[in-house]
């Protein structure tokens, strides 16, 4: 497509949007099951809409914005059990990884950077690799697909420059042996970066509705950083990530002088220069809005749904869970999982197939008829 010589109406425009923009699936439809993304509350719309020429990249012009930003990472903080935090709301999970990996890097001051993950981390930390010239040492699963700790501990070395364990993984929603890495990252000296992206907000407020989760924040003194993702189930519009650290020295260990900017010398460690103040805002504004029994009603909610749907799967002939659910994902397999796929996207289902099964993200815009329908679609497919 070429750029236009003239401009046309904004109804001209809008209309061949609309059009284009009509093979997307739509979270209204009840057709997305394998996201973990969803419809933004409409509050964190509003918020956003109303500041969304907020830029946090020049904190010196937007003073309040950047005020705001901090009392999200504060609260944030408060909630992964740590009085004071050090962060920042940022594009999401990838960025949140990355910075994390950045400060263990530069905080080690090794000269050949290694990094010990388990297999089930996001491939964000391929990314992060890649862009820090640090090498990915993986450590292998268990049978219920939480890291081999012990396996942790073998791959450490002189060149390691911290652990990942995962709160709330990528494909099944497993919550690592978070206790048992962080008592080893303190064994070793070492920092612990935990990659609650997803289960950040999650696992806190199913904690507190009485579900068996290990504990997982800086309550675990070993547990250095957090990634934690408002734009998942914290339902602030896309993007809005956030990282906090436990000790200042792991942000400064990133920050870069931005010495021109409207509040004099700037330090600035997001990887994002220009960035949405309306985002942090509307992160801001959820937590103020919905609060800790908000957010808890939620997770019962989808929790409660994705257990129930579970059980559902299992009597289906032909399928099998993978495992029992942790958070509220569900993951199953089938013999003849490509075919499936392939028939259930046919169908318009928008689900996530992973290697060897199908990811269901039970979140806020997945309600029970959508999984009944999901199900009648699977039992008719299966007993072909
Ligand atoms: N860490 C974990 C544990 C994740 O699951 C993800 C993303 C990330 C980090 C990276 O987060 P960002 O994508 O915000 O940078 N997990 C989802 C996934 O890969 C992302 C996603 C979201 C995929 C919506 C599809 C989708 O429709 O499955």
């Amino acid at each position: 497509m070429r750029f236009p010589m003239n401009g046309a109406s904004e109804e001209d425009v809008l209309g061949e949007l609309e059009d284009k923009t009509g093979e997307d699936l739509t979270f209204d439809s009840g057709k997305i099951l394998g996201s973990m993304c969803t419809y933004p509350h409409p509050f964190a719309v509003e918020v956003v809409m109303r500041y969304i020429d907020r830029n946090l990249g020049d904190p010196g012009l937007h003073v309040g914005s950047q005020r705001i930003e901090k009392e999200a990472v504060d609260m944030l903080a408060s909630l992964l059990g740590l009085e004071k935090g050090y962060g920042h709301i940022v594009s999401g999970g990838t960025e949140a990884n990355i910075l994390a990996v950045r400060a263990m890097r530069n905080l080690a001051g090794v000269e050949k950077p290694e990094l010990i993950l388990p297999e089930s981390a996001h491939f964000s930390f391929i990314k992060a690799a890649e862009m820090l010239g640090v090498k990915l040492v993986w450590a292998r699963l268990n049978d219920d697909y939480t890291v081999n700790v012990k396996e942790v501990e073998e791959r450490i070395g002189d060149n390691t420059i911290g652990i990942v364990g995962i709160a709330g993984t990528t494909g099944l929603g497993v919550v690592d042996d978070i206790p048992s890495l962080s008592d080893l990252a303190l064994d070793y000296g070492l920092p612990l970066h935990v990659d609650a992206a997803f289960g950040g907000f999650v696992i806190p407020f199913a904690k507190a509705l009485g579900y068996n989760i290990p504990d997982f924040d800086f309550r675990l003194k070993g547990v250095k950083s957090i990634t934690i993702d408002p734009h998942k189930m914290g339902m602030v519009p896309i993007p809005a990530g956030g990282i906090i650290f436990r000790e200042k020295k792991f942000l400064e260990s990133i920050s870069i002088l931005a010495p021109y900017l409207a509040g004099g010398k700037i330090w600035q460690a997001t990887i994002t220069g220009t960035r949405p103040g309306a985002n942090a805002l509307a992160v801001w504004a959820m937590i103020k809005h919905l609060g800790f029994e908000g957010y808890k009603e939620i997770v019962k909610e989808k929790m409660e749904l994705a257990r129930w749907f579970a059980g559902e799967l299992k009597m289906i002939p032909g399928v099998y869970l993978i495992r029992e659910p942790v958070l509220n994902i569900v993951s199953f397999g089938s013999k003849k999982l490509e075919e499936l796929e392939k028939e259930l996207k046919a169908r318009g289902w928008g689900i996530s197939a992973h290697r060897g099964y199908i990811r269901i993200v039970v979140m806020p815009h997945v309600k029970r008829k959508h999984l009944e329908e999901f199900l009648r679609d699977l039992r008719e497919i299966t007993a072909t």
